[in-house]
């Protein structure tokens, strides 16, 4: 019995490790500046922790079978363990959970401070609500027309969504759509706000995932490195329909980009 529980436990233990090891599933290829940091940081990480769980597990194993019960085996002795031991480990593992904190806070920091993005940023506003993502560009004004909580109603969609104060002079030129166009390689800064519950702008491709909060206006910036399309999810179950919350983010040049966007204002006159 007791070497046949050795045996499950390793063989889960290695089972488990190798879907790791060969990357079976794991994140697409990075498209953001910040990807290679964060990436390394999530590298890092799981490497500490799976020599470390593959060094316990492996132990239990064998504990498990060094101490199975025989027909000469003494009686079960109590222990209270071995508090030197104890503290030993217990210290070992704050030292590795603060400092991979740490060092991880260092790259969710460099997302969102310093909280101005540079002057000549691309400013984009996303908007979640239950169940779709609005993407709002200010135009060439730069500045975002008002938006009121009375005016936003979700089931018109668009402008009505985000609740644009249309009599503000600014909202002129904003434009707002349902798929996010980025220029590649320009620092993107994104306001992030939510119409209802919590939701979660999550782009893998781009290492970017942030909580979109009812009455706040969350700021971070990224840069895409790579053209391409991208996929959105909404990562914080926020109702019967969170499924649907899923969206794009296209990355495209700077020409297509101007090009979008001029399209979208000719639209809109
Ligand atoms: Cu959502």
């Amino acid at each position: 019995m007791g070497l046949a529980l050795l045996a499950l436990i390793w063989l889960i233990t290695l089972i488990s490790t190798y879907f790791f090891v060969a990357k079976t599933w794991w994140l697409p290829v990075g498209a953001s500046a910040a990807a290679g940091w964060i990436d390394h940081q999530f590298a890092l990480t799981f490497v500490i922790m799976g020599i470390v769980f593959v060094a316990a597990q492996l132990s239990l194993g064998y504990i498990v079978w060094k101490y199975r019960e025989t027909p000469s085996s003494p009686p079960v002795s109590y222990s209270h363990g071995n508090t030197k031991l104890e503290i030993i480990w217990t210290a070992l593992t704050t030292i590795l959970f603060v400092g991979l904190n740490l060092m991880g806070s260092q790259v969710w920091a460099s997302q969102r401070y310093p909280y101005e993005a540079p002057p000549d940023a691309v400013k984009v506003e996303a908007t979640g609500m239950q169940f779709a993502w609005y993407f709002r560009y200010p135009g060439p004004d730069g500045t975002y027309a008002k938006t009121k909580a009375s005016l936003m109603d979700p089931s018109a969609g668009g402008e009505a969504a985000v609740g644009l104060d249309t009599t503000d002079p600014a909202a002129k030129d904003d434009v707002v759509t349902g798929t996010m166009y980025l220029p590649v390689n320009r620092e993107i800064d994104l306001s992030l706000r939510s119409v209802d519950v919590i939701h979660d702008l999550f782009v893998p491709a781009l290492r970017f995932k942030q909580d979109a909060v009812p009455g706040l206006n969350i700021h971070m910036h990224f840069k895409p490195t790579a053209i391409g399309e991208y996929e959105i999810a909404c990562a914080e179950l926020c109702g019967l329909g969170h499924y649907k919350m899923h969206g794009m983010v296209h990355v495209v040049s700077q020409e297509d980009f101007d090009k979008w966007l001029a399209a979208r204002e000719a639209e809109k006159q």
